[in-house]
């Protein structure tokens, strides 16, 4: 996957559905934070990117220094931080007789300190690399940067002063902003330390992307995607309980499908709502099951007669791209998400997204009682039967996916989720899939937190928490404060998009590890 951009997008808007979503629009909570110390950054062959923070004294002495052209210093807020910066800057020696230029690099990695972003060659836009140039006229002077940041480290690198002045920084803090009410998450006992650190891990992920609406990750593309959704309304009905925010979320989808009634993938909230020209199939698919998650944790029944015909009506535009032979058409124009995995054939797995989308809006339909349950699950079990039939593979005993009749991961994750199979057959594949290491592999947490429900639903309870323990676990271990968006144990350097750089580090798909201890008793 790389770009979609269309050229005959049309929008039919849902005045009625946005104004329900505008009326359920959060308050955000502010806190103020100081910085803990200041900081250099060291290169290290032994750490993630090579490069790790090290305290040289605490920030609090940070207005004890003067700083003239090209000095600069790092001050680190002690841990992963979404808001809006400020800070006083004092001129020291002569009246300043010309403007101060400063430059702000603001970063939640260690890397984004050390790597100069002009060195930024990815395909996404460089412009997701947090920093600012300012000049300052007239001093003392309150700055306020004017954008909201994601990060944990800030550097100031004074470009100039004059010879005859240099400046002082003071009262550096961040108010930081999140919709997430912390108070209202219920405290668990967990006897071990590290599920316990990954569940707070992941309740610190979840927050800072809890906004104005389910963000997908504060630094990039702080927007709102549908795939991440899911997820985050998930970890959401364990932890916040916010569920006027998941109704909001379904809500702006609804209020902006396209002429065939499709919803896209992610949308847009500011300057006002618009759906993004990219198109997932099995984005698109899960609003249907985020909307049964979310009917299912709060009984709103009105909500769910209101978005029914929505989720039903992308259950049958999928449903349109099966063949004579009830298998999805794969091409290489097609786009369904599944994981940033290289080479990744998508047939199999959005076969089982499919399949396991049609179970929970038949769900739905039973529970609204619509004529719909009964042609859904006659359509269900031709497909189900077509499944086992052209794309489970008996002499190698695993599903197959696309032309080539690749064996992947995702494709085996997805169709035990999928529940084509019973819960022996389930075991017996993940077991397989583990001893023979099918080299198609996962990229994303993503994917991982499908691994593990997986191994969850196919009574694999001590493989899916040592899997965890070493997949977030060991994020902790590289030093994460907030779950990361991508994260190749064997690669550390991983990023889809040509850069580390430009890779979120706190991510709403990777918060799930909360949802999956507390909601099966991990
Ligand atoms: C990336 C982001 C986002 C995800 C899409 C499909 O741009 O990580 O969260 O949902 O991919």
């Amino acid at each position: 996957m790389s770009i979609q951009k269309l050229e005959n997008q049309v929008i039919i808007r849902n005045e009625k559905f946005i104004e329900t979503a505008e009326q359920l629009k959060p308050q955000l909570h502010e806190t103020i934070v100081k910085p803990s110390s200041i900081v250099e950054i060291i290169a290290d062959t032994d750490v993630i990117h090579g490069w790790k923070s090290e305290v040289v004294a605490p920030a609090s002495s940070l207005a004890n220094s003067e700083y003239g052209k090209n000095d600069s210093v790092i001050l680190d807020f002690g841990d992963h931080q979404v808001g809006y910066l400020s800070l006083i800057i004092h001129p020291v020696g002569s009246p300043p007789d010309a403007p101060l230029k400063l430059k702000l690099t603001i970063g939640e990695m260690p890397v984004e300190m050390a790597e100069p972003f002009e060195n930024y060659n990815g395909w996404l836009s460089s412009s997701w690399l947090q920093e600012e140039t300012i000049f300052v006229d007239v001093m003392p002077a309150v700055i306020s940067l004017p954008r909201r940041y994601s990060f944990r480290y800030v550097k100031f690198d004074v470009i100039d002063t004059s010879p005859k002045y240099k400046v002082v920084f003071e009262n550096v803090e961040c108010k930081a902003v999140t919709s997430a009410n912390l108070n209202a998450v219920k405290k668990i006992t967990q006897q071990d330390a590290e599920l316990q650190k990954i569940d707070e891990t992941s309740i610190k992920t979840l927050a800072d992307c809890m906004q104005d609406v389910f963000e997908d990750g504060p630094k990039r593309d702080r927007r709102l995607w549908l795939g991440d959704l899911r997820l985050q309304a998930l970890a959401n009905y364990e932890t916040f309980g916010n569920n006027d925010l998941v109704k909001r979320c379904l809500y702006l989808f609804a209020g902006v499908p396209d002429d065939k009634g499709k919803v896209p993938a992610n949308v847009f909230v500011a300057p006002h709502l618009i759906a993004d020209d990219t198109y997932l199939f099995d984005y698109s698919l899960f609003f249907a099951s985020t909307l049964h998650d979310y009917y299912f944790a709060t009984s709103d029944l009105q909500t769910l007669k209101e978005l029914w015909p929505t989720a039903y009506r992308q259950v049958e535009l999928a449903l349109e791209r099966l063949d004579e032979n009830h298998i999805l058409k794969d091409s290489p124009d097609w786009w369904s998400f599944i994981d940033w995995q290289e080479g990744l054939n998508k047939q199999a797995p959005s076969q089982a997204v499919l399949i396991y989308t049609m179970k929970q809006a038949i769900r739905l339909a039973e529970e609204l009682n619509v004529p719909e349950k009964d042609s859904l699950r006659d359509r269900l079990e031709e497909i189900v039967d077509a499944t086992k039939k052209h794309l489970w593979d008996e002499e190698q005993q695993f599903f197959i996916s696309g032309s080539d009749h690749q064996v992947s991961w995702a494709s085996q994750i997805w169709m035990v989720l999928s529940g084509v199979l019973t819960k022996e057959e389930n075991n017996k594949l993940m077991n397989r899939l583990f001893d023979e290491n099918p080299a198609v592999g996962i990229a994303t947490p993503y994917m991982y937190h499908h691994l593990i429900e997986a191994l969850l639903v196919s009574e694999e309870k001590e493989r899916a928490i040592a899997e965890m323990k070493n997949y977030w676990g060991g994020m902790i271990r590289d030093g994460a404060d907030t779950f990361w968006e991508l994260y190749d144990p064997k690669n550390k350097e991983f990023s889809p998009y040509g850069s580390h750089l430009i890779n979120s580090y706190c991510h709403a798909w990777s918060c799930t590890p909360t949802y999956l201890i507390r909601k099966y008793n991990l």
